[in-house]
């Protein structure tokens, strides 16, 4: 009976740092397929944005817009819509979030010492350690790759996919103690690791901005590589147990300079 049990603490989010907004847009082409060299990766101001041919799909290209503000993205959105190659597109799925990184390790330190002293998360102190780690996870190379992520030139492939955390009853992610988040979460940073070199992932958080928690957009050498990865992640405690996942959309990134060479 739930109501003989003792109310339950409100688990404590980790601090997470953000970086640039994405825009993750599907689109079927319309009666005449549009001029894809024209549809090259353009780098803009703070940014970029990538084409990507989508295989085995019912739709037929993505676009990856990565932008320094909402403004911005809402910008590239637009000029995609209005050009001549953008008429031609019929968007079918869009994903809006924004690059982050979750400070799990960091935030279970902090709260850890601060229960130990007898403080409170949140406190004077816990402010100034928290302002201390985070400066230096911000100016960290390993942290500015999640949060400004550059396109791997030799990863030609491309598999995208939303993802939540579950929210059952007796499998509550967001119930979690932070101490637990924090193991589940350093597993699983191991279990990708193994795959340092041949898979770049990009995590972009989408609480707030859209209908799933979480993008995943993978960049491989290899496409099989998604398949061993997302395999090993299904058997990592915390996708085993908490994660549900949308749609997958895999494909190919047009390159700008086969685009232009075929093109203009
Ligand atoms: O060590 C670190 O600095 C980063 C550790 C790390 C975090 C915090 C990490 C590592 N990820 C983190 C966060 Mn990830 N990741 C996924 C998926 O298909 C599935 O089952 C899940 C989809 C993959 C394939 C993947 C790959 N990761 C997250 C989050 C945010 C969760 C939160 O905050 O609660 C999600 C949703 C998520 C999902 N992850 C890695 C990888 C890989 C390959 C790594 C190692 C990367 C590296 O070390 O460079």
């Amino acid at each position: 009976m739930t109501s003989s049990q003792p109310p339950q603490a409100i688990a404590h989010p980790p601090e997470t740092l953000e970086g640039w907004y994405a825009l993750h847009q599907i689109f079927r082409f319309a009666k005449g397929k549009p001029d894809l060299a024209a549809l090259s990766r353009s780098e803009a101001g703070e940014g970029w944005t990538c084409f990507v041919r989508l295989i085995g799909s019912g739709a037929d290209i993505m676009a990856i817009h990565f932008r320094d503000s909402l403004d911005a993205i809402g910008e590239a959105e637009q000029s995609l819509a209005t050009s001549s190659e953008g008429k031609s597109l019929i968007l079918v799925y869009s994903f809006l979030s924004v690059t982050e990184a979750g400070l799990y390790h960091i935030t279970a330190d902090l709260a850890r010492a601060a229960e130990a002293r007898g403080g409170k998360v949140g406190d004077a102190e816990y402010a100034r350690a928290l302002e201390g780690r985070v400066a230096a996870e911000r100016a960290s190379e390993h942290v500015k790759r999640r949060l400004y992520p550059q396109l791997p030139s030799d990863m030609q492939y491309v598999s995208f996919y939303p993802m939540s955390k579950r929210r059952a009853p007796d499998q509550n992610w967001y119930a979690l103690t932070l101490e637990e988040r924090s193991r589940l979460m350093q597993a699983h940073g191991l279990t990708g690791r193994r795959y340092a070199g041949r898979i770049q992932q990009v995590i972009t958080g989408a609480i707030g901005l859209d209908a799933w928690e979480w993008g995943v957009t993978l960049f491989a050498k290899d496409p099989l590589d998604f398949k061993k990865l997302v395999t090993d992640m299904r058997f990592d405690e915390v996708s085993a147990r908490y994660a549900e996942f949308g749609s997958f959309y895999v494909g190919k990134i047009i390159s700008p300079s086969s685009a232009r060479s075929s093109g203009r």
